[in-house]
């Protein structure tokens, strides 16, 4: 074993050994770490595909990046930031491995070190996650040792400049085989100088080639996993006590370019801070009610889907981070428990009514919290524990099997996706999570309106233009839009029919366009003749407002 206790050992008698080249040493560094990352993938694929270093570094960044910073983020990239954050961890890493690379030239424990430090950060991130475990540092453990396995050997084997006059050719850092052998001086004495090099690269290019197959198969087979499983569940879901109504002729106008009245799943806005979707299994998955005023309880989920009160219900579901014109908004078809019935049966009242609890803290697998208030669920209102999404079990990726929905209120203050825990607190004793994080407790969705067709910029004839776009004001309903053409009056458009308060409506305005460039925007009015306000304000703290807006060149009919 003493031939590979570092390459120092095998300094030749009387001079310093020549190191690699820093090119070669940061070579081995960068091609250590990804056969470091491949272990850890290969491991994690067996253990439990999140506690993949790389995500779970990721994930901790997401919680512990500053509120600025994030919205700075999302405001340039939109949702394109995860696969930014994950591309910019993986450039960080890799001139991060090259330092340790560099660093175990010429000493091998600053190496060691290095590589110890690279998966003690994997291994603390994985262990910490809300839905962590201690187990979970074991994919970034052995990712360090093979990684610090496959660094020892490349650079004992990498290349390194010609040797001082009168040294042996190879000069001390003699390359060492797979198996650690150390060959005779006398042997290595004759070799050719393009050995050493040649060796390396057939050693690096197996690395990269081994990294590269093993993390990528790791990584197809867990994904291919998580499809057999979303098919394996095939849910039926049972029909509604309560169906909801078919959609009023007219309420869904099927313009081009407008969107439809219900979202298509795979269209849905998808907003949350998981990197990779938490998969809940619906066989072992329980509810937890509990907290002040409650008889605790537990459901699992063919609790909820035997229950005799399932109702089906239209509800437009939209996030606090979108944008004036945004299209984090969209409307399903949702069937669920209501979740009304459900907290009575814990014995909840409303505050109005004694209830010591005025904040329904849910509580997803993946560890986010969301508070609502115990008034709105109760009042009335359709708060759904959603199970259906547009006649479809709930896709992984809006919250299987079960989430929340509440008419009226922005998402992140109601709409928690893969639901495991209901809390009665308070507002007082509890901060959900985006509440440290620069948004306001509360958040009742803000009346809004956006122009669909034209698009922003587009040119169209002059003659009879279709204006058009939808307007929501969830849980109050729209009983107006009015469009205005440059400083000219507001103009009534014709809306499409009501499906409920709870849902968006369509609108339609006919043009007469005139040559030139135009300015067109939009403003709708709710059921209490309340008219949306002009006055612009950012997503944060609590929703955007003012009017969306959009210029438009008309040509010469
Ligand atoms: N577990 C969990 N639930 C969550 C979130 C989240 O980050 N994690 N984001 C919320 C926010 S901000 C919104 S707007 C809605 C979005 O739901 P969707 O992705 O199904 O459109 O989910 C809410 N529920
Ligand atoms: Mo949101």
């Amino acid at each position: 074993m003493s031939d590979q206790i570092s390459t120092a050992d095998r300094r030749p008698r009387g001079g310093p050994a020549p190191a690699p080249s820093r090119a070669a040493a940061a070579l081995c560094g960068v091609l250590a770490a990804g056969a470091a990352l491949a272990a850890a993938q290969v491991a994690a694929a067996f253990l439990r595909p999140e506690a993949a270093p790389v995500l779970a570094v990721g994930d901790a960044v997401v919680d512990l990046t500053p509120p600025a910073l994030k919205d700075l983020a999302v405001g340039l990239v939109g949702t394109a930031d995860k696969p930014l954050l994950l591309g910019g961890i993986a450039v960080l890493l890799a001139g991060f491995a090259a330092l340790v690379g560099l660093a175990g030239r010429w000493r091998p424990w600053a190496g060691s070190a290095g590589v110890a430090a690279f998966a003690l950060v994997g291994a603390a991130a994985a262990a910490t996650r809300p839905d962590g475990g201690p187990l979970d540092v074991l994919p970034a453990l052995l990712g360090g040792a093979v990684g610090h396995a496959v660094l020892r050997l490349l650079l004992a084997a990498a290349p390194h400049p010609a040797p001082p006059e009168g040294a042996a050719p190879e000069g001390g850092a003699a390359p060492e085989n797979g198996a650690g052998a150390e060959r005779p001086a006398a042997d290595r004495a004759d070799r050719a100088p393009g050995f050493d090099r040649r060796r390396f690269v057939l050693l690096a290019g197996s690395a990269a080639a081994l990294s590269a197959a093993a993390g990528g198969g790791a990584y197809a087979y867990t994904s291919a996993r998580a499809r057999a499983d979303a098919a394996g569940r095939a849910i039926r879901l049972p029909a509604p006590a309560s169906p909801a109504p078919p959609l009023p002729d007219g309420a869904d106008l099927d313009l081009d370019g407008l969107a439809s009245f219900f979202t298509p799943n795979e269209d849905f806005y998808r907003i949350d801070t998981a990197l990779s979707v938490p998969r809940v299994d619906a066989t072992t998955w329980t509810l937890r009610v509990h907290g002040r005023g409650v008889r605790e309880r537990e459901y699992t989920f063919a609790d909820l889907l035997d229950r005799a009160d399932l109702i089906e219900r239209d509800i437009t579901l939209a996030c606090v981070s979108n944008p004036v014109g945004g299209g984090y908004v969209g409307t399903a078809r949702w069937i669920g428990v209501p979740l009304a019935a459900l907290l009575a049966e814990a014995g909840v009242r409303p505050p109005t009514d004694g209830g010591p609890a005025d904040q329904l803290i849910s509580r997803s697998a993946d560890g986010m919290t969301i508070g609502t208030p115990v008034a709105d669920v109760l009042d009335g209102r359709d708060a759904l524990l959603a199970v259906g999404m547009n006649g479809r079990p709930l896709p992984v990726e809006h919250g299987f099997p079960v989430r929340m929905v509440v008419p009226g209120l922005y998402g992140y203050v109601s709409a928690c996706k893969w639901l495991v825990d209901l809390e009665l607190t308070t507002f007082a004793d509890v901060d959900a999570y985006w509440v440290p994080r620069g948004w306001s407790a509360r958040g009742p969705v803000k009346t809004q309106s956006r122009i669909d067709v034209p698009r922003d910029g587009a040119e169209v004839a002059a003659g009879r233009v279709t204006v058009a776009g939808v307007a929501w004001a969830q849980h109050v309903g729209v009983d107006g839009v009015e469009v205005r053409v440059d400083d000219g009056p507001w103009r009534p458009a014709r809306l499409a029919a009501e499906d409920t308060a709870d849902t968006w409506r369509q609108w339609v305005l006919d043009w007469d366009a005139e040559p030139g460039t135009h300015r067109l925007a939009v403003r709708a009015t709710d059921r209490g003749g309340a008219v949306q306000t002009a006055a612009t304000a950012p997503v944060a703290p609590d929703g955007a407002t003012g009017h969306h807006r959009i210029a438009v060149t008309v040509a010469e009919g």
